[in-house]
């Protein structure tokens, strides 16, 4: 016999992200020492006890089994470590399956990245909803001076890959560069045998 569960409502607040009667999963910049590109700020913050919170995920997560959903929010902080701007780990899925994020605030950029090596980028701001096919790693970046803030909702069952992504890496990479935000090749990808240092870019 099916078995049912009971329906419920959260209350998300849109000022700043929060859902009520959940803890946030936080990130912290020691949680994310091996993706960003400049190692040895990274190494130089850390060993001076800076340790920034990056981002929190208020999820209300389901059974892991077909038919349920996952959903809740992102609230990716503004900055940068060096360069490059404040991103989430990003992920694959590990059972293929969409994923759904609309945006409430801030502006940012949306990274997507096939095993196959095609990618895509796409901009942010509040009223942009993106649409992640199965097969597609995605991450986001926030490249604003307040919140990037996302609902965001998929399978249950999905599972997160983070393995893939800290093996390779994003094949592109968005940077603060003259002022302005660039998106560029990350010349560390898929060289997961490398040490990344600056000043190693051939
Ligand atoms: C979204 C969802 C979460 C995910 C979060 C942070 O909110 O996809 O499942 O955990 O982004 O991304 P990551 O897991 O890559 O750190
Ligand atoms: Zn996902």
């Amino acid at each position: 016999m099916t078995k049912y569960f009971s329906s419920f409502a959260i209350s998300v607040d849109y000022s700043n992200g929060k859902i009520s009667g959940i803890a946030p999963i936080q990130r912290h910049l020691v949680d994310l020492k091996n993706h960003f590109f400049d190692r040895k700020v990274v190494e130089e913050m850390l060993s001076s006890g800076l340790n920034p919170l990056i981002y929190e995920v208020y999820e209300a997560f389901q059974p892991s089994e077909p038919g349920h959903l996952n959903f809740g929010t992102t609230v990716l902080n503004p900055g940068k470590i060096g360069e490059e701007y404040f991103f989430t780990k990003g992920h694959h899925h590990v059972r293929d399956c969409g994923e759904t994020y609309s945006f409430f605030k801030g502006k940012g950029i949306f990274l997507l990245q096939t095993k196959n090596g095609e990618t895509a980028e796409m901009p942010l701001e509040a009223g942009t909803t993106i649409y992640v096919p199965p097969g597609w790693a995605h991450r986001m970046v926030n490249v604003g001076k307040e919140e990037l803030i996302s609902i965001f909702c998929y399978d249950a069952a999905a599972g997160h890959d983070y393995g893939s992504i800290e093996r390779t890496g994003f094949a592109k990479l968005v940077v603060e560069r003259k002022d302005k935000t660039q998106i560029i090749g990350n010349p560390f990808f898929r060289r997961s045998d490398k040490k990344w240092t600056l000043g190693e870019v051939t």
